[in-house]
């Protein structure tokens, strides 16, 4: 079993883990300990793409003296085999991400069209400013009175429906180049173009490599990572950030709001409800439905006082960063959810969810309601109540009863932790352009400004998973607490934002206590927590964004690549974190990840990811496992940087 206090530095996980083991419920945490993991497979050495393998080249244990002359049946090298591991691993990142933008695309459309009556718009002020990115005008050109010419603004509806349909038809575009390519730094779309790697359509370039990793085709290594670039930047400059972009017109860009997280979230005498995910087209109607006055009523008639509803995982980042509801927790947090007792339903769609969560269900009364067609449970014990955009409020209506008829069920008394902390989330770019610029229209000229005068030293990106091969949140916190002691402000998504924000880094006030002299000044003078949440993975896509307004601000160079700056996953496990990873280094960026990367047995393709691929885009891979020395690395670059912008340290 595994030792609680060894498993995470959260003080809610590490009780609820102590209850699951006396309430004899294995968790991940207990397996990891169990189960180590295949150490050719960490290395990213095994081959099993056809029926002669799997073939197995681990590194030899006293290292390669001479010529590697390791080869699976086929001939294939390390490298050969490495490389289509991790091609396949973008592959999946972003038909992830991807598949998620394109459902949110289709909502949009049928929106547009007025075929819901549960979806609209928004943010009319992001379509705007978006639609010339599709090429779609804003205005039409009308006969006045006296056949003069009156420039006029078209419908919304027509500007979001003639949005949609190009946006939706990004995925199966066949040649040419996505539309979101030209929104980065003049300079990264023309390097971009000049090595070929500029997206044709975002599923093509992922069908792509499916083709050129099966067996016998894509034998260089070289040639392999080149096309996981243009899957990669599909999915970081394409179909997230169409998601996000949608996602903003139809339910709201975010701005800065209050937050709490943790496991104290739930409440005892309430129905509580987790929304667990990715995708905001379920949890916004879920908030709906949950605040309707009959749902509430229908709760206080079973007894309960109201209803909670809180979020987990990226869903948790959506519904937090737009309307401020609750968080219960990361990843690793999901079967301990359950251990409390007083969830009465967890409803999933898609991503990141642990099959064991069923498991650990049983033991409770807890219903796992699954709701995509995509990602069922074999389970008898979970429910399947599918979601249909067409019927949204409707089916969130029927989740939400589901949950509460599940409330006079629960085994007495549940054991809520009672660890939660405040938080100030809702960094999406436009809204770090207004809270930086303070002024009327916003701009990141100071942010700039503090960059160039030294306060701020540069920008780290920090995101991405749990792992329960790692102590839960200890690499995030070790990390992000170092960039801040040397005046590294952070932007951070995903599980690393929630971790950050149960440490309590996400509040201004930590500025004064976790950041250096300069950076702590930034933010109390502009009131802003040194951390900001920027949302949910797909929402890394505003990480590139920001990036990209800065380098426009002018000051530091004329290129992502230039920005003092540096990104990294300390305790990464799903496959989007390596479209994540590699988007943003294509896209300039150093990215380091922690707990491991299977590449270490093909040193070769290593050598290009971490050293050859900053002579071509100015960004690079790595790899270091201690938080501390994987912080330093970030700051040894940001410096590096700076010297090159002729930047004092
Ligand atoms: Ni991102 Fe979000 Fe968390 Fe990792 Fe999973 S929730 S999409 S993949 S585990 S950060
Ligand atoms: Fe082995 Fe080659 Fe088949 Fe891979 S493709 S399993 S290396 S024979």
């Amino acid at each position: 079993k595994a030792d609680p206090k060894a498993s995470s530095v959260d003080i809610a996980t590490i009780q609820m883990l102590a209850k699951a083991q006396r309430d004899n419920v294995e968790t991940i945490f207990d397996r990891a300990v169990s189960m180590k993991p295949c150490n050719i497979g960490e290395q990213g050495t095994c081959c099993k793409i056809c029926s002669q393998g799997p073939c197995r080249l681990p590194l030899p244990k006293k290292g390669i003296e001479g010529k590697d002359t390791r080869k699976g049946l086929c001939g294939a090298t390390p490298e050969t085999i490495a490389a289509r591991n991790f091609a396949r691993m973008v592959a999946a990142g972003a038909a992830a991400h991807s598949d998620h933008g394109r459902g949110v695309a289709e909502v949009f459309l049928t929106a547009a069209r007025k075929g819901t009556h549960d979806y609209g718009i928004k943010d009319e002020q992001k379509l705007l400013e978006i639609a010339p990115d599709f090429e779609v005008p804003t205005t039409v050109i009308v006969d006045g009175p006296n056949g003069e010419k009156i420039e006029q603004m078209r419908d919304i509806y027509d500007i979001a429906e003639e949005v949609g349909v190009k946006a939706l038809g990004q995925w199966g575009q066949q040649d040419g180049e996505i539309y979101n390519a030209k929104r980065a730094p003049k300079a990264r779309y023309e390097l971009w173009r000049k090595l070929d790697v500029v997206p044709r359509g975002i599923d093509r370039e992922i069908v792509e490599i499916m083709h050129r990793t099966h067996m016998g085709v894509d034998q260089d290594y070289h040639n392999i990572v080149k096309q996981c670039t243009r899957a990669a930047i599909g999915d970081g400059w394409g179909g997230s950030m169409i998601a996000t972009d949608l996602q903003d017109i139809m339910f709201g860009t975010p701005y800065p709001t209050q937050g709490e997280i943790n496991l104290g979230v739930l409440k005892q005498d309430h129905v509580n409800i987790i929304v667990h995910g990715h995708e905001p087209l379920l949890s916004e109607m879920i908030v709906v439905a949950s605040q309707l006055p009959d749902m509430v009523d229908y709760a206080k008639s079973k007894g309960a006082h109201g209803i909670v509803l809180a979020g987990m995982c990226c869903t948790a980042n959506e519904i937090l960063c737009r309307h401020g509801l609750p968080i219960a927790g990361n990843y690793l947090q999901q079967e301990l959810a359950i251990v409390t007792g007083a969830v009465d339903a967890m409803v999933v769609d898609v991503q990141c969810i642990m099959e064991n969560i069923a498991n650990v269900a049983d033991c409770y009364h807890t219903k796992i309601i699954t709701t995509n067609p995509r990602a069922m449970i074999e389970s008898g014990h979970t429910t399947h109540i599918e979601f249909d955009e067409h019927n949204a409020l409707e089916d969130a209506k029927k989740i939400v009863k589901t949950a509460i008829d599940n409330f006079p069920n629960r085994h007495g008394e549940a054991m809520i932790p009672s660890a939660k902390e405040k938080m100030v989330v809702g960094f999406s770019y436009e809204a770090i352009n207004y809270h930086l610029g303070g002024t009327f229209r916003g701009s990141y000229w100071p942010l700039n400004d503090n960059i160039i005068n030294g306060r701020i030293r540069g920008i780290g990106g920090v995101v991405g998973c749990n792992n329960a091969r790692s102590m839960h949140d200890s690499a995030h916190l070790t990390v992000v607490k170092e960039l801040l002691k040397n005046d590294v402000i952070v932007l951070t998504t995903g599980c690393n934002a929630m971790a950050c924000g149960k440490a309590g880094l996400l509040s201004p006030e930590s500025a004064k206590v976790f950041c250096g002299p300069g950076l702590a000044e930034v933010c109390e003078t502009v009131g802003i927590p040194p951390v900001l949440h920027m949302g949910s993975c797909v929402d890394n896509s505003r990480i590139l964004m920001a990036a990209t307004q800065v380098v426009k601000a002018g000051g530091l160079g004329k290129d992502i690549s230039d920005l003092p700056a540096a990104g990294s996953a300390p305790e990464w496990m799903s496959e989007k974190a390596i479209s994540i990873g590699h988007y943003f280094v294509v896209s300039g960026v150093y990215t380091v990840f922690g707990v491991g990367l299977p590449v270490t047995g093909a040193p070769r393709f290593q050598k290009h990811l971490f050293e050859e691929l900053e002579g071509i885009y100015g960004g690079m891979w790595d790899m270091i496992v201690d938080p501390y020395e994987h912080a330093q690395a970030m700051i040894r670059h940001i410096d590096k940087k700076r010297a090159a912008l002729g930047l004092d340290k």
